[in-house]
């Protein structure tokens, strides 16, 4: 795999993906998407890979989508976003919200645009005290999209997600944490060290039973408690049907550490 724009290693069942366009704050051209589908493809058939570590290189997380890209310039011709949506970022979205290992993005620096809402499908979501989370789309006549006005809500209720797609207003990591809107703040040199910590932490655990905690949890936006208490039952009875439940019981009450081989 020729990659230009995209980092992309695998150590110790962790996959780390790094958007790799600094000098233009690693905003999306087609050949960014095009590599970052290759890469998602390959970790997708990797059946080593227990985790995604999501982050950008330099000082940004990504500026959302390159707008001298010639795709989405304005010119005589009527341009269709809506391609870009449907070829690029919408399957990004619909991959990193349906994978079954957790997904951490390390948020950098700003996240604007896509890039903001493509670090907020994510799992587990930390960012640099110094990062920025800019829904940009407003300040272009263009609507949140890769999923923000699907998340934004949720996260952190319609005021709030209303606010800040209407203004454009950059909330700091800070504020973003306050807000519910990510999971951790820590100080920008500490960043990769605490990200590879959890990464570690999630390499060594059982893998299945995270994907139904996962698939479960985002389920519950659109189903009734019912609906719910049924996939409880059917994910804890899949579950129970896996090898680390049995490791997890035997460890348990052996009084060990368990070694979970995410089967
Ligand atoms: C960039 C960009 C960028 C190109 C920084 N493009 N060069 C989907 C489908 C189809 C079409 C349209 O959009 C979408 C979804 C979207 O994502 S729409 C939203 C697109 N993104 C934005 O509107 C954000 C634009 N960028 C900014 O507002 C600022 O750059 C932020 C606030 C992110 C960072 O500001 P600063 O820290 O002051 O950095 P800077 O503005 O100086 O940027 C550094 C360089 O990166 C600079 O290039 P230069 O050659 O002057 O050093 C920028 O031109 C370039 N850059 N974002 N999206």
């Amino acid at each position: 795999m020729e990659l230009n724009n995209v980092l992309f290693e695998v150590t110790d069942r962790v996959a780390r993906v790094t958007l790799n366009r600094p000098e233009k704050l690693n905003s999306f051209n087609e050949g960014m998407h095009r590599e970052l589908q290759q890469v998602m493809d390959a970790i997708l058939a990797d059946d080593t890979v227990r985790v995604l570590l999501l982050t950008g290189s330099g000082r940004g997380f990504c500026a959302g989508q390159d707008l001298d890209d010639r795709k989405v310039l304005p010119g005589e011709a009527p341009v269709d976003l809506g391609y870009t949506l449907e070829n690029y970022y919408n399957p990004l979205i619909r991959t990193l919200s349906t994978i079954e290992m957790p997904v951490i993005c390390a948020v950098n620096g700003v996240a604007a645009g896509a890039g903001a809402n493509i670090a907020l499908a994510c799992d587990i979501v930390i960012a640099a005290r110094s990062a920025k989370f800019i829904q940009a789309f407003c300040k272009l006549g263009l609507v949140p999209d890769s999923g923000g006005t699907y998340i934004l809500p949720r996260l952190i209720g319609r005021a709030r997600a209303t606010a800040i797609s209407l203004l454009g207003t950059p909330v700091t990591a800070e504020q973003a944490l306050e807000w519910g809107l990510i999971w951790d703040v820590v100080d920008d040199d500490k960043l990769p060290e605490e990200a590879d910590a959890i990464a570690g932490h999630f390499s060594t655990q059982p893998t299945k039973g995270l994907a139904y905690i996962k698939k479960a949890l985002r389920a519950s936006f659109d189903n009734s408690l019912d609906q719910q208490l049924d996939l409880e039952r059917d994910y804890q009875r899949a579950a129970g049907l896996t090898d680390d439940y049995r490791e997890g019981v035997a460890a348990f009450l052996e009084k060990r550490q368990p070694k979970f081989t995410g089967k």
